[in-house]
């Protein structure tokens, strides 16, 4: 169909044809006025005298048409577009009444709007959060690229778990028992010995966790990177670099939404604060706060922390006892390991580590966490004839964009989020 985008209108022909949504309808005794929308803006349709009889008083709100017509110059209209209608065709009607009006002054419940996610992204503030999520995983890709990483898929359909047995979605496959992927982890790291040097991937994550948080889905997008050769630091600088890319990214292509959703967005300087794992309860110890040195940091803990930290930072230096078996113990203090957490406050967002490369190590770490190393024999293959020292991370795309964007639900930030109670739409 030939078009004009209504953002273009005004750029080029003087009779064109519009299609779109009609948001707004406003009849008077001579004249009516309609609002139409698309994917770029609004502009005013001015309906007067048409070529073929067209009764706008039968339209309902977001039906869909097609307008031909002349284009108002220095035009009134709020909309600073207007067009003078000669002929309006209706493409297709939509019922009445409209399960969610997505351009009501009081916004609609989550759930409503979720339930109805293709009438709630038909506002811009809600469609500017994915345009916006498609800009920082740009950001991310072509500061990858830039660095020689090479983007790979690795199975979702998996023999075994990654990160804890708990969290696992299982799946009948033929005749075997399968799971959902928690983390691409193994294919990653098999690539190490395959000497691909840089390998990323941005795929989909399950996770079972019963748990109903605003930042935890039960599938989410993860960005995931392994490099050969490289140590925690590498891994970390390389964090940065794409954190910083994908901010930069929607500051140059994104003003529009940014706009829309006002929000002021700034770069932070590099490099991000690095705090260890001990100045942690350090800091918790200081503020009267007793903490077992072998046990994760608790949400109430991150809060604390955060009081110290405004924006990025790095958690170090986490005990064994609580990253998985994968991970490289410390060389001068094994109860600790050379892994890291990315923080924005009390909100993780990546989580990354030097890895175990010498496979007479992971047998022993793989016996210290209760796994039975038979499970991931093909895992332990590509470490017995050649694996390089690796380092890596994961981070969760939505939590990503929840943070830059000010959002305060993670499901905001997935176009049809999964979580304990919703499989649908
Ligand atoms: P981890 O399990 O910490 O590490 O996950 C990495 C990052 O993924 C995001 N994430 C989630 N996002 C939304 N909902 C969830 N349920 C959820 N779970 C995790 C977080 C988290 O920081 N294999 C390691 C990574 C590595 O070491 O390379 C892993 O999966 O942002």
């Amino acid at each position: 169909m030939k078009r004009t985008l209504i953002a273009e209108i005004g750029t080029n022909e003087a009779i064109l044809t519009v299609c779109g949504w009609v948001q707004d309808i406003r009849i008077l005794k001579n004249l009516s006025f309609l609002v139409l929308r698309d994917e770029s803006g609004v502009c005013q349709v001015t309906v007067k005298n048409l070529e073929k009889p067209f009764d706008v008083a039968s339209l309902n709100r977001e039906s869909v048409i097609l307008v031909d017509g002349m284009l108002v110059p220095q035009s009134q209209s709020k909309t600073g577009k207007e067009i003078l209608a000669s002929r309006i065709t209706l493409l297709n009607a939509a019922k009445v009444p409209l399960p969610l009006a997505p351009f009501d002054k009081v916004q609609a419940d989550l759930d409503t709007r979720l339930n109805n996610r293709f009438l709630d992204l038909r506002n811009p503030r809600i469609s500017s959060i994915f345009r916006l999520k498609s800009s920082i995983l740009w950001g991310i890709r072509n500061f990858l690229m830039q660095n020689g990483f090479v983007e790979v898929q690795t199975p979702k359909i998996v023999a075994s778990a990654t990160e804890g047995g708990a969290n696992l979605f299982n799946v009948k496959y033929f005749e075997d028992e399968a799971y959902l992927s928690q983390s691409p982890q193994l294919y990653k790291e098999i690539l190490i010995s395959a000497g691909v040097g840089r390998v990323f991937e941005v795929g989909p994550a399950f996770r079972a966790e019963k748990h109903n948080t605003v930042i935890h889905l039960n599938e989410f997008t993860s960005v995931d990177i392994e490099m050969a050769f490289a140590d925690a630091e590498d891994a970390m600088r390389m964090l940065e670099g794409v954190v910083d890319s994908a901010i930069q990214n929607i500051l140059e292509a994104n003003r529009k939404e940014l706009e829309i959703l006002g929000i002021d967005l700034k770069r932070q300087p590099l490099p991000y604060p690095r705090v260890e794992f001990s100045e942690c309860l350090k800091i918790l110890g200081d503020a009267g706060i007793k903490h077992d040195p072998e046990e994760d940091l608790t949400p109430e803990d991150l809060r604390v922390i955060a009081g110290r930290y405004s924006g990025f930072y790095f958690i170090t230096k986490w005990p064994a006892s609580v990253r998985p078996f994968y991970t490289m113990p410390d060389h001068e203090n094994p109860e600790f390991t050379n892994s890291f957490d990315l923080q924005y406050q009390e909100k993780e967002i990546t989580s990354g580590a030097q890895r175990v490369h010498d496979p007479a190590m992971l047998r022993s770490r793989f016996a210290s966490k209760g796994l039975n190393p038979e499970d991931f024999d093909f895992y332990l293959k590509a470490f017995e004839y050649g694996m390089p020292p690796h380092s890596g991370w994961g981070l969760g795309l939505e939590r990503l964009a929840m943070i830059l964007l000010g959002l305060k639900n993670i499901r905001e930030c997935a176009i049809f989020p999964r979580d304990r109670t919703r499989l649908k739409p």
